[in-house]
């Protein structure tokens, strides 16, 4: 019996329950990289692209180094192209290859990252030297390699990370970021996506702020969506009529898991949405004594309700499976 299980299994689950044999949370990405920071993107070649951030093995404090894709076009068999970038081919850092989001206009792809250099005294912060700002890069490909064409920031204050880089239909790209006084501004590139353009604007969010980190920004119809994990923690979100807001509040997607943070991405995926993030997941092979848990990419369906909010989202370990519409 035991025998006939074992071989029967793969057969039937290849074909009639593909969706609910195995568990696809952490997503498998055929290594045991470190992945982080999901920012999901469907291209025209009709597979899904995932930019993550890579953290290395017991790194001290998110000294991270470099950026990874990886393509599927089920969500369950992965492509691991390799890193796209690292801080070693950036002139202007040489740390904190952080949170990134990617883009494609003009025929071409882009890719916004915070980059680095110095640190960060935590006892005596008046010591520390850490300054982070972002950049962009750019390919013919969506798996790059990406140049960084201006050599040098978009810009030196303030003090920036976790760009996402939205681009409407009528072309227009707007970035939004986690910065030093400017949680909740926007600012718009210029065609060329090699500069930003006009000033900061500070958005109406309806008179709630909270401490936020890692901003994603999407359309669905004609409904305009501003997610984050508020406290760094809690995916929460609002909606509004235009990508600069005024925004109004609607409540958490994902609650928290652990004292740690959880960046996202939400995508639409041949007509299916998708919530990905990455879990904090005891990892002991790691050998890490100074944290026992490490950073893995996940992913989770996402349904909105009629009025176009969304349904909170609970953390599973089957996670999508193999999708297939
Ligand atoms: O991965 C480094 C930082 O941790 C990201 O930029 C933040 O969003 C948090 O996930």
């Amino acid at each position: 019996m035991y025998k006939l299980l074992k071989f029967a299994t793969p057969l039937i689950c290849s074909t009639l329950l593909a969706n609910t044999c195995f568990a696809s949370n952490p997503l498998d990405f055929g290594s045991n990289i470190r992945t982080a920071d999901p920012s999901a993107h469907v291209w025209q070649d009709g597979r899904i692209y995932l930019y993550t951030s890579h953290d290395e093995e017991c790194q001290p404090d998110f000294w991270m180094k470099d950026w990874h894709v990886f393509s599927s076009d089920n969500l369950a068999d992965w492509t691991d192209h390799g890193p796209v970038l690292s801080v070693n081919d950036i002139s202007w850092a040489d740390n904190y290859a952080w949170a990134p989001d990617a883009a494609y206009k003009n025929g071409k792809y882009y890719f916004v990252f915070p980059a680095g250099t110095g640190h960060k005294d935590r006892v005596n912060p008046e010591n520390s030297t850490k300054w982070m700002g972002i950049g962009i890069a750019e390919s013919d490909s969506p798996t790059g390699p990406f140049k960084d064409m201006i050599g040098e920031p978009l810009w030196r204050q303030p003090y920036a990370n976790d760009p996402a880089l939205f681009i409407d239909d009528n072309g227009k790209a707007y970035l939004y970021v986690h910065a030093k006084n400017h949680d909740y501004h926007v600012i718009e590139l210029a065609d060329d996506m090699r500069s930003v353009k006009g000033s900061w604007e500070k958005m109406d969010m309806g008179g709630y702020e909270p401490k936020m980190e890692g901003p994603w920004v999407f359309k669905r119809g004609d409904n305009y969506y501003y997610t984050m994990p508020e406290n760094n923690r809690v995916l929460t979100y609002y909606m509004a009529k235009s990508p600069k807001g005024p925004w109004q509040y609607k409540g958490v997607i994902m609650e928290q898991e652990h004292e740690a943070n959880n960046h996202h991405s939400i995508v639409e995926y041949k007509g299916q949405w998708f919530l990905f993030y990455h879990r904090w997941i005891e990892t002991p092979e790691s050998g890490c004594s100074h944290r026992k848990r490490q950073r893995h990419v996940a992913a989770e369906y996402l349904y909105f309700n009629a009025d176009g909010t969304i349904q909170k989202v609970e953390r599973t370990k089957t996670g999508i499976g193999r999708f297939t519409p």
